[in-house]
This record gives structure tokens, sequence and C-alpha cells, in this order.
């Protein structure tokens, strides 16, 4: 009884006086003028959006702080199993859209921010992103959280609070240049500093093997360390109509000393606080590789840092409970995002065995008990390797536990496999290389009682290929699928009001929100005349939403009316932004040589591809390049009118993606097959009525089972034929079509620019083996798109195509992915919710 420690007379006291949240528009008026007279020490004559955002989203976090104290004590109270989802980058976007409709406010808020002067639109805008991710993976643990909370799941996130999150991208004479995004400007006020929860963290020092007083055994004892706290930062979730609030807690770094005060008496100035500089430095800013490992020793700084002050906490309130250590599998599940969080296996083992003193074997059991690993990539430039001695350095305790983690589990395998030498070597952590590597996802497969793909094909594809060895060793049981969703919160109701009120109008309930099989009604509305043309204008009306943001962005006038061609994702070789512009300068000469009065025979389109390129990756930022060089040539040249646009969209971002997602009417998903483990917004794409032009990869193939075969347009090579087509290059054995070759002849004559600026893009194909089969798919992905051009001109039959592919899109729901997560590997259930 968590009451019997406080005094009856206190007890009455805090009930008398217990707060409460605001319930009516008035109280809502009340509480933000309050905020903004005393959080914010402003009057109405100096309140301007950024303080009325500041003030209405103060006041929106009083209601969420107060149901977030009440679903943790209710967590704690039922001492239900939590689940834990590491991951190293939490893309939440925008916060208080989000939470108004969670909460189910958002008329109330827009009542009252109307009463007081202000448009709640414009205050909406006023937020920046919360960008603390890369793409995809980032974003796929913000849609998790979301669906987390929102199933009553004890879910809490762990990532780190970086002071710059994913730069911001200008476009400035075609090229990229970044700049930093210093998201915490004016403060945050979806945050909970919590400024008491000071955790130490080591780096460096070394190991002794010392004689435990109590037990008179020898056991392994690392000091000399240099320490630095972790301070939390919680963002509380909110879940959609529930009074759950989950927690998403996030590391920030500080110093433990403020700075030497001797060396700074001394004169010593820049020296003594450059210690203070190195520990802040640990969280101070997102690598912003998608898809591409760095081997940088502060990344791994960042990893251990975020892992040892996550797994502190998360034992520290497991010891709250009264459980015996073998039961902390059946109160703690942890999720890896990927290989990020990989260390955290080994510090519990180093918690279990040197400070808890428990038995290895014991001790590992636990562990592998907790532990589950999502794998999100097979490609090998973005599988984490760190050399043996950077780590040995940095963590030497953990070095060793690595590899003795490694040696017991070859041990294994040797009983298993006599005498097949090949395998133990391939199958160590270790990679006898020079400089010698630890592969972390093998480290993270042994650690863990599950692993997961993200996608049918993706799990297949690992299966079969980069952990086909432990399957042979683990059987297939340890190995599954959890195919990606989105919810449908924000990438439904939030991003697109407009189609939502329609479903909802048309189903006669929203409840398609939080069961999305529902959606599947609108098939009944398929010959309903006025319902198609009701879902065109709604179309329309978003299409002109991303017309003014082109506008103002670009200044490019594209017309509505037009087919809308969308590719936005990060710029990546394998995703095939270069293949894109291609098809599209294909497309200007082929009009070009179109004799004048003929040239209404071809479909006016809107070309739209936005996306961040690595800072380091030259390729993909040529890609930019071209596509804003081709851009400028197109769209000035008097010929072509509006015939064809090509606009590159700057510094694409969750709220970018929230008014492009809707405004598609094809969207490209074009990866070289085998190299997309999921995708997500392909996903989000179709959810908003857009038809997707794709090749059979990632769950663009479950996405092609749910909506049929018939409304979705694919083209190009099969994973299955990827390997024997790139064997084939090596060989020289290249065939570059007509089609291609015409567009690399005009590249050449310097139409687009100068052609040095582009010749290694064209080398890549023509010279370098075409590693992404760019020539091999060339034709069939223009074929697609003349296949698109002829069914788009029927347009009773495309307005079906969308509302067929929205109907069956419930599958794409991230609740359902917490569920076969919850169920399948984590184990919890959802806690009924708090009252
Ligand atoms: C995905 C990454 C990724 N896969 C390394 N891998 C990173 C790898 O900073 N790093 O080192 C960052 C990101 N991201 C994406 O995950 C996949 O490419 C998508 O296909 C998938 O939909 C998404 C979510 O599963
Ligand atoms: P933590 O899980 O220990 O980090 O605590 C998170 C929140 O849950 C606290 O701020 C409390 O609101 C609540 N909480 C945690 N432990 C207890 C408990 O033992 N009794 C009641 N509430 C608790």
């Amino acid at each position: 009884n968590i009451d019997a420690a406080i005094p009856v007379k206190c007890r009455n006291s805090w009930a008398n006086h217990s707060i409460k949240s605001f319930q009516t528009a008035d109280e809502l008026e009340t509480r933000f003028i309050n905020h903004v007279e005393t959080t914010l020490a402003r009057s109405m004559y100096n309140c301007d959006d950024l303080a009325a955002y500041q003030a209405l989203s103060n006041s929106l976090r009083d209601k969420l702080i107060l149901q977030w104290n009440k679903t943790q004590q209710f967590y704690t109270i039922k001492e239900s199993k939590r689940l834990y989802y590491l991951s190293l980058e939490f893309l939440m976007g925008r916060a208080l859209d989000n939470a108004m409709i969670n909460l189910d406010i958002k008329d109330l808020c827009n009542k009252s921010i109307d009463e007081l002067g202000f448009n709640l639109e414009d205050i909406i805008e006023v937020e920046p992103d919360a960008g603390l991710g890369n793409g995809g993976l980032g974003r796929l643990a913000a849609c998790f959280v979301d669906s987390l909370a929102t199933g009553n799941y004890p879910g809490w996130g762990y990532g780190l609070r970086y002071n710059y999150g994913i730069f911001a991208q200008k476009i400035i004479n075609g090229y990229q240049v970044e700049s930093p995004d210093y998201w915490l400007k004016f403060g945050n006020p979806w945050e909970i500093p919590r400024l008491e929860i000071q955790i130490p963290v080591d780096f460096y020092g070394s190991v002794n093997t010392v004689i435990d007083s109590k037990t008179g055994k020898e056991k392994k004892q690392w000091s000399g360390c240099e320490r630095v706290l972790a301070i939390a930062y919680d963002f509380p979730v909110p879940g959609f109509r529930t009074n759950n609030v989950n927690n998403l807690r996030l590391w920030s770094s500080q110093p433990t000393t403020e700075f030497d005060f001797q060396k700074f008496n001394e004169g010593d100035y820049d020296d003594s606080v450059s210690e203070q500089q190195k520990a802040e430095s640990i969280t101070a800013v997102l690598y912003p590789n998608d898809n591409f490992y760095q081997g940088k020793e502060l990344r791994l700084k960042q990893q251990y840092f975020w892992v040892a002050a996550s797994l502190h906490d998360i034992v520290r309130r497991f010891l709250k409970t009264s459980k015996k250590w073998s039961e902390f599998p059946d109160q703690v599940a942890i999720q890896l995002n990927d290989t990020h969080p990989t260390l955290a296996v080994v510090e519990l083992q180093r918690i279990l065995v040197d400070i808890e003193g428990l038995e290895w074997n014991e001790a590992w059991d636990i562990v592998t008990r907790t532990f589950s690993y999502t794998n999100h990539t097979v490609m090998q430039e973005a599988l984490e390797k760190w050399p043996v001695d950077l780590l040995g350095n940095l963590l030497p305790r953990h070095l060793e536990i690595i590899y003795d983690i490694n040696l017991f589990f070859l041990q294994n395998v040797e009983k298993q496999f006599p005498s097949d030498r090949a395998l133990l070597s391939r199958v160590s952590i270790v990679e006898e290389s020079n400089p010698k590597n630890l592969r972390m996802a093998y480290l993270a497969i042994i650690g863990s009682h599950k692993v997961n793909g993200v996608a049918e094909l993706h799990s297949e594809l690992i299966r079969t290929t980069i952990f086909k060895d432990f399957v042979k060793i683990y059987g297939e049981q340890k190995f599954t699928n959890v195919t990606n969703g989105v919810t449908f919160r924000r990438w439904l109701k939030q991003a697109n009001p407009k189609l939502s009120s329609l479903i909802t109008k048309k189903l006669g309930s929203d409840d398609f929100l939080t069961a999305p099989v529902l959606l599947k009604k609108l098939e009944a509305f398929i010959d309903d005349k006025e319902f198609l043309q009701e879902w065109d204008n709604v179309k329309l009306e978003n299409k002109k939403r991303l017309a003014l943001l082109i506008k103002k962005l670009t200044n490019v006038d594209v017309n509505p009316h037009n087919l809308f061609d969308v590719q936005v994702k990060r710029i990546h070789e394998y995703k095939r932004q270069q293949m894109n512009i291609f098809g599209i300068i294909w497309r200007y000469l082929q009009i070009k040589s179109t004799p004048v009065d003929k040239r209404n025979k071809w479909l006016p389109k809107v070309c739209i591809i936005g996306g961040k390129a690595a800072p380091g990756y030259y390729a993909a930022k040529k890609i930019i390049k071209l596509v804003n060089s081709v851009g400028d040539v197109i769209n000035n040249d008097p010929e072509i009118g509006d015939l064809l646009k090509v606009v590159f969209i700057p510094d694409y971002n969750v709220s970018k993606a929230e008014v492009i997602c809707p405004a598609s009417d094809i969207s490209e998903h074009i990866s070289t097959a085998g190299t997309e483990a999921s995708g997500t917004s392909n996903m989000k794409f179709v959810l908003n009525g857009g038809l997707i032009l794709g090749t059979v990869d990632g769950a663009n193939v479950e996405i092609t089972r749910e909506v049929g075969e018939d409304n979705i347009f694919l083209f190009g090579n099969l994973a299955e034929d990827v390997e024997d087509l790139r064997y084939d290059h090596q060989l020289g054995r290249i065939e570059i079509p007509d089609a291609l070759k015409l567009v690399f002849t005009e590249l050449e004559k310097g139409t687009f620019g100068n052609f040095d600026e582009y010749r290694s893009l064209v080398d890549s194909i023509r010279v370098h083996g075409d590693y992404y089969l760019v020539a091999d798919d060339f034709e069939s992905f223009i074929e697609a798109q003349s296949t698109i051009d002829k069914e788009f001109l029927n347009r009773d039959g495309w307005i079906k195509k969308s509302v067929l592919c929205v109907a069956n899109m419930g599958f794409f729901s991230s609740d359902r992915c917490i569920e076969e997560y919850s169920e399948n590997i984590w184990n919890i259930e959802p806690v009924s919710e708090q009252v």
C-alpha cells in the first residue's frame, strides 16, 4: 500500500487541493492566460504567435503531466511487465497538433484560441519539428510510441536528447547546403527536465581482478574512468482516446565537475573548461547518416552513454519491486531498434555478474530472455562493425565480456557442428580482419531471444542471406517478421483532416482510427458517384495546399489539376532518385521531339522530389544538384509550359511530409529489389489515397497483396535476380537501353549544365557495373509510367482505385505491429486505462 507512509492529515490535505485539468474552453482560456502572464511573463499586449504557441502547449502539457503521473503510478501498482524501446532516433515531428488530436480536444482548443485572438493553424506552424532522427527508422520509433500509448501498453521509449537534430537543408545554386538544427532555441514546452535524475556513466579506465570482500571470490573491477552524467528529460506520449500517457525518456550529457577550478586559478582557462565541453558534446548532435555506418568514437560514446543510463534506470525501477533477479525477464522486455543499442546486452551482463554477483550462466539466461532485436537493413555499408581496439579502449570491461560471450557461443556451435571451422569463423562476433572488428548484428542475435525483420520479403532475406548461419544454429523459430506500420492518427487524421472527415461521414464514425479494418466498409460505396466526386475534391484540395507550399519554397507555380508524381525520402543510390530524374529527362526529350500540335497527347505532370543527402555522401549530393538543374531547364522552357514541371522541395521533414503525403496521385518507391527493408512512406501515401509506382521490394509486396495488383503499378527485376545481374555486370555484360542512352547523350551535350558535374552518376552505370541496376530496370520503369498516364485519364477508374487502396490499408496500422510484438516477442499486455 503506497499510501501507508503518508500521515492521514497530509493525505487529506493533498486530496482537498488536488489539481484538476481544464475541461471547457473557458477553463482553457484561463489557463492559457495564466501561462502567458506567469510562465512567460508576458501580457495581452505582447503575446505574439510564439507566445501563444508556448502558452497553449504549456496548458496541454499540464493536462498530460497529470495523466502521466497517474498512469505511471498505476503501472507501478500493477507491477505489470514493461517494454522498453531503445532507439537512437525518435523522429517525432511536431507535438502540439498531435496532442490536441490524441486528447480529442482540437475543436475546444480552436474555439479558445479564436476567442483569444489567434489562428490555431498559424500557431501550430510556429513549432519546430523534433527532428531527432534520419528517416524511416526514427519515424517508426515515433509511430510505435504512439501505438503503445494508444493500446494502453506499459511501454517507454529511451533515446538521446540531441541539442541539434537532423540538419536543415537549404538549396543554394542547386546544391544542398546544411545548417545546424538548433530546435531548442525557444525552449521546449513538451519536455519535463528531471534535473534530479543524474546517472553516472563511465568511459575508458582499466580492469583489475580483485577479491570480493563479501564472498571472498575473485571478481572484475573497472576503475580509473572518466565520468559523465546522464540527465533525464521526459516527453509525455499521449495515447489516442485513453487517459494513459506514456513516456519517452531522452538523456542529455553533463559534466560531473563544473570545471577544474585549480587550473582556472592558475590561468589555464582553456583547459579548465575542456572537460566540461567534452562531456556535453556527447549528446550535442545526431549523426546524419541513414543506412550507413560511420565508425566514429563519439558515436560509440553516444551509444554506451545512452545504453548505460537507460539500463541503470530500468534496473533501478525493477529493484523497487521485491522480485528476484530470475524474474527480471517477466518484468522487463527490451527491444533493440537495430544494432545501435547492442551494448545494452553487454551492459546488463556486466551489471548482473560484476555488480550483482550472479553466476555467468544465470545472468546470461536473464539477458537473453530480456532482449530482442529488430534488423532494419541488409545493406553491407549499414552494418555496424566496431574496431576491437576502439571499443576496448573506451570500454575495456565490455570488450572482455564480449570475448567471453563469443567464446561460450562458439563452444556451443562447435558442439553442435563439430569440425566445421569455416562456420565458426563465419559466425564469430570477432571478424578476423585487419584491424579486427566486432560484428554488432551477430552480438545482437546471440544476446536476444527473437530477431525480426520489418517486412516479409526483408525477413525472408535476412534468414536466407546475412543471418543464414544463425538460422542453422538457432532454428527458424528465433527469426520472425513484423511488418512495419504507421499511426493512422498522425498520418490520416492529422495530416489529412479533409479525407478523415469524409471517411467519418461515410462510415458514420471515426472508429477506423483505432480499428482500421473498418476502412474496408468504404468498398460498399465504390459506385456511389457523389462520394467518388467528394473523394476527388478532397485530393484536389490537398494538391492545392501542396501547390501553395511549393510556391512558397521554390517559387515554382504548379497546376494542381495535373498529375502529382512524388518521390520524397532520404537521397540514396539504392532508392534510385537518379533513375527517377533520368526518366524525367527522357520524358522531356520525348515531348520536345513530338510535333508541337501533337504535344497535348502527353499527360501534364508535376514531378516532385525531396529529401536530404548525408553531408558526406558525394553521389547523393550530385543527384540533388541534377534534379535542380533539370528543373531549371524544364520549368523555364517556354515550349513545355504546364506539360512538365520538376520541383525539388527543400528540407523535407515530418511536418512537410504531413502536407505532401495527402497530395500525391502517384508516389515512387523504386529501390533496387531487395534493398529497401520495408519503407513506411509507401504506406502513408496509399493511406491518403495516392497510388504507388514501385518495385517488388520491402512492404510494396504486402501492399500489393492487400490492395490488389490492379491498384498498384509495379515494375522492374525481382530480388531473386539481382545477384545474377550484378555478377553479369562485373563481367562487363551490361546493356544500356536506348532510352537511357538518349538521356546520357543529352547530359553529355551539356543541356543541364557542365557534364563533368554529373559524369560520376553516369559512369557508375556505364563504367562501374551499375550496382543498383538502373539500366536493367529503366525500360520497364518508363513503361510503367506510360501505363499510369493512360490510367490517370480514366477519372472514374482512377478514383475507384484510390478508394480501394485506402479501404484495404488497415493492415499497415502501427497498432497492429505493437500487438504482434507484444504477443510474439515482448509478452506484455495492455494495462487497463487509469481513470
Ligand atoms: C533503415 C536504417 C539506418 N534501415 C543506420 N536502416 C543508421 C541504419 O545512423 N545510422 O547508422 C540510421 C538508419 N534505417 C530503414 O528502416 C529502412 O531503410 C527502411 O526500409 C525501413 O522502413 C525503416 C524502418 O524499419
Ligand atoms: P519510475 O518508474 O521509478 O521512474 O517512476 C516514474 C513515476 O511513476 C514516478 O514519478 C511516479 O509518478 C510513479 N511511481 C514510480 N514508482 C512509484 C511508486 O512506488 N509508487 C507510486 N508511484 C510511483
